[in-house]
């Protein structure tokens, strides 16, 4: 549980050439042993020992060139090995044989056990829970892996790369050879064994090469792999296209498991996918799924240049491959779909998950330069703030010079380890910019402020644009310098038109994007002919809280009228936040909160805007989530009185509007058979986004059970759901219907965890109560950790009256799932805990509470580094 820094790095003393692997499997004592070829880095000293890394590993033996170790040459310990006296300069071979347990592997990290399935998950540092090996990302070296195992139980036997045969064995058991002739860091390692179903196709490449395509799902649920081959060859197909990216093995393979940590491994040619972002099927999945499904598939086959090949010296350099890989399945979801909704859900994912991270005691540089626990740092600020970095980096250069550095990046670097340092060089060396400023994105953490005030001279035609920007402190780091924000920006006039920003002076404009460089910026356009309203940050071109005083009339002119869709989502969204606001204040002091008529009209006319598409419309009637609110109001947050005062407002707006949403209600039912395309589920969207204002107008649940009854696909019927559970949750039809939709899914897991899910997000302070019964419930499982993200997991993240309780008691609950888990699944225990990251945020009695239940977790006699690295960063 030391912490690293990043100024430490040196390179291995000795490198690897060559690494070749058998595994006899056994679900208790799989042998392992690993052949590793070295030699001696050039210029390292000759006694330097070769130290590799182990994590609660068992040596059964080891062997230097096929010779045994004199006890005196080496050390070892479950999670080191030393080895002494190696020669100067020639190659040398080091055998280990390990054993290991994979059905006693409940952290699932290295080689483990799914539902008879042997599956490894190496990153980051699995791998040394497989053999005591060189466990970082900058060895690179090539494999060959035998795998051995029972026949009859394990018929499928994979691994990375080209399979090179396999044979029975006599004995009931075979094996299998498999060889990756691309060098690769041990992280993206992969083995499966066992009995699975497969759906295959082809792809053929940009230049003609025929590539295998397989996905394994358990026996029976190959039909439910349909859209998941679907969604990659697409993916194929697009970065061929869009990035100039082909593909470079003859197979491709996909397996998906059901316990898994993360929702997807990159694994080179064989991921492994966490079955949630695989399986789909009408009566199973969500149009939500679907969208998941198809950006997860994208995302982990295009880690397979940004990432395998191309790979991170160290694991600071995490958002080098995963900033970066986001990035480029976000462009993909946005072409496959409509890219201003897409734009809507990013931003909106990044301000609830991203922004409060960034303002909390977990806050950390997209690139960090310090940590104990690197699994800790998968977090929303390396994925989502570091996809954010690479737009901008997108809008500072402009498409050409940014396409022409990624070329630069990928000619210059395949098959390195390299860091952030040496991505940004190929932008600065084909655009001629010094990105040093544009750099401090990686470098400083926190989301900027940016205070903007405007002044219109209508004699002169002149209208003024003053900026300034500050960067919060955040741990760590308690000052900043300004950076470089690109801000695109309209200036709508009166006649509808937009002003030509060509003739500004006081900061770089190029097209519509203003440079804000300084921390302090006045920027003056001339010849603007009548009083402009100011759209700023369009389409969100940089990741930052804005300030500026807008009258809810130019707020509501820019929903109307503005060329950026995105703007008017905004634009809606800024009128919402203040009414949200003040009926938080108005329902702390036990009062019924109005809402203001600007919004109502703004809103109801984006709602009966037929050339607006649908899933934009359901999209600006979602207000903002009681989390956004919180987050605006910054400090002394009653997560009790936002609620009741986001429902106040919504029951306005639907009284208002409930002939509108009567109509949608009957307009946007989809015909014929369920298609999980874009349009149908906007369609979906706006007709369940109706739906859920009319049961407000109407404060009875008979339209949602309706629906429920009616429903032919899992959208429909889990909306119905969560309106009947959320709304009417004593009512005797919901406990009925939640029963009904139990019996009919019972055993389709997925299913079962939105089961879980829609009564875990029941709001109020009965819900801890909901959330220990189902606890008890047999479909409950402790150990599944999507079942455990289902309940516990979105009780403490998206449950903000039902977890944190006035008396302190949804903050114990979780302290305790914490202790519990923990030993078990250190990973899954500290990713929840980091529900609490906004604790200090709440008001004073909450806060105590949430201070203790942080340091009885704290105080416990053994926690793993996992949990302590998070809760010592939450309680400094
Ligand atoms: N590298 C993995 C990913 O794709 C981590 N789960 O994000
Ligand atoms: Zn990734």
């Amino acid at each position: 549980g030391e912490i690293i820094h990043l100024e430490d790095y040196r390179p291995t003393d000795f490198v690897l050439e060559r690494v070749d692997l058998t595994f006899e499997l056994d679900p208790r004592e799989t042998k392992v042993e690993a052949r590793l070829i070295f030699h001696r880095r050039e210029g390292v000293s000759p006694d330097a020992p070769l130290i590799l890394d182990g994590d609660e590993l068992k040596m059964t033996g080891l062997l230097f060139d096929q010779e045994e170790i004199l006890a005196a040459n080496y050390d070892v310990a479950d999670d080191s090995l030393t080895i002494r006296n190696l020669p100067a300069t020639a190659p040398f071979e080091i055998t280990i044989t390990t054993e290991l347990n994979p059905e006693a592997n409940t952290k699932l990290m290295g080689l483990y056990r799914t539902s008879h399935v042997y599956c490894t998950q190496c990153e980051a540092e699995g791998f040394r829970r497989i053999t005591y090996f060189p466990d970082r990302p900058d060895v690179l070296a090539v494999y060959t892996v035998n795998i051995i195992a029972d026949k009859q139980t394990a018929p499928l036997l994979l691994a990375n790369g080209n399979y090179l045969g396999g044979a029975s064995m006599g004995d009931g058991r075979h094996f299998a050879a498999w060889f990756d002739p691309h060098p690769k860091p041990s992280y993206l390692f992969a083995l499966v064994a066992g009995d699975l179903g497969v759906v295959e196709d082809t792809f053929t490449t940009m230049s003609g090469r025929d590539v295998a395509l397989k996905i394994y799902v358990e026996h029976g649920k190959e039909p439910r792999a349909a859209y998941a081959m679907d969604a990659l060859k697409r993916s194929m197909k697009w970065d061929e296209e869009v990035f100039g990216r082909e593909y470079d093995l003859d197979i491709f393979m996909i397996v998906a498991v059901s316990d898994f940590n993360m929702g997807a491994m990159e694994n080179k040619g064989l991921n492994v996918f966490n079955d949630k972002y695989v399986l789909a099927h009408p009566e199973t999945a969500t149009d939500a799924d679907y969208a998941n499904i198809e950006a997860i598939i994208a995302h982990e086959y295009f880690h397979n240049w940004t990432g395998n090949r191309i790979t991170c010296r160290d694991w600071f350099q995490l958002c080098l491959k995963e900033g970066l890989t986001v990035y480029r399945d976000h462009e993909f979801s946005a072409d496959q779909r409509s890219r201003t909704v897409k734009r809507v859900a990013e931003v909106r994912h990044l301000k609830a998950e991203q922004f409060p991270e960034d303002a909390g005691p977990l806050a950390h540089p997209v690139r960090p330069t310090k940590y104990r626990e690197i699994n800790n740092f998968y977090t929303t600020t390396v994925y989502e703030k570091g996809s954010e970095v690479t737009r901008m980096l997108a809008t500072v250069l402009g498409a050409d010079l940014f396409k022409k550095g990624m070329d630069l990046y990928f000619d210059r670097h395949d098959g390195q380890a390299v860091t952030i340092e040496d991505f940004v060089a190929c932008f600065a060396e084909v655009s001629k910019r010094d990105m040093t400023q544009f750099s401090l994105w990686y470098h400083q953490a926190g989301t900027p402020l940016v205070t903007a005030s405007t002044a219109y001279d209508a004699a002169k035609q002149i209208f003024t644009l003053s900026l300034e920007q500050m960067v919060p402190p955040t741990p760590g780091q308690s000052t900043k310098e300004p950076m470089h924000i690109p801000l695109r920006l309209g200036l709508l006039l009166e006649d509808g038109s937009e002003a030509v920003l060509s003739s500004a002076t006081g900061a770089e404009v190029t097209g519509d994007v203003i440079h804000l460089v300084e921390r302090k910026q006045t920027v003056t356009f001339t010849g603007i002919v009548s009083r402009p309203v100011l759209s700023l940050n369009r389409g969100f071109s940089a990741p930052i809280n804005l300030h500026f005083e807008q009258t809810p009339a130019d707020r509501a002119h820019i929903a109307r009228h503005e060329s950026d869709l995105f703007a008017r989502w905004q634009a809606l969204n800024d009128l919402a936040l203040p009414n949200l606001v003040a009926a938080t204040a108005i329902a702390r002091e036990g009062a019924k909160a109005e809402c203001d008529r600007a919004l109502i009209d703004a809103l109801l006319a984006a709602a009966a805007d037929a050339r607006l598409e649908p899933a934009f419309r359901a999209q600006a009637l979602a207000l903002p989530s009681e989390a956004d609110v919180a987050r605006e109001i910054g400090s002394n947050n009653n997560p009790d009185a936002i609620h009741a005062g986001r429902q106040d407002i919504m029951t306005a707006i639907a009284k208002a509007g409930r002939d509108i949403f009567s109509t949608l209600a009957d307009e946007m039912v989809v015909d014929g058979p369920f298609s999980p395309d874009a349009a149908s589920a906007g369609r979906r969207a706006l007709r369940n986004t109706a739906l859920s204002y009319l049961v407000y107008a109407e404060n009875q649940p008979d339209r949602a059970l309706d629906a429920f009854k009616s429903a032919n696909n899992m959208t429909d019927l889990s909306q119905a759901l969560t309106i009947l559970a959320h709304r009417f949750p004593d009512d005797r039809k919901t406990v009925e219907a939640l029963s009904a939709f139990k019996a009919r899914f019972g055993d389709n897991a997925l299913v079962i965890d939105k089961w879980f899910t829609i009564q875990a997000t029941i709001p109020g302070a009965d819900a801890l109560g909901r959330v220990r019964t189902l606890m008890a419930d047999p479909l409950f499982n402790s150990t599944n950790p999507n079942r455990v993200r289902a309940l516990v997991g979105t009780f403490a993240f998206s449950n903000p009256t039902g977890f944190n309780r006035a008396d302190g008691e949804g903050y114990r609950f979780l302290a305790r799932q914490i202790l519990d888990i923990d030993p078990r699944n250190p990973q899954l225990a500290a990713r929840i805990l980091t529900s609490m990251r906004s604790w200090r945020s709440l008001e004073d009695v909450r806060a105590e509470h949430a201070r203790n239940a942080l340091r009885e977790i704290a105080a416990a006699p053994k926690l793993s580094v996992d949990v302590s690295d998070i809760v010592e960063r939450m309680l400094k």
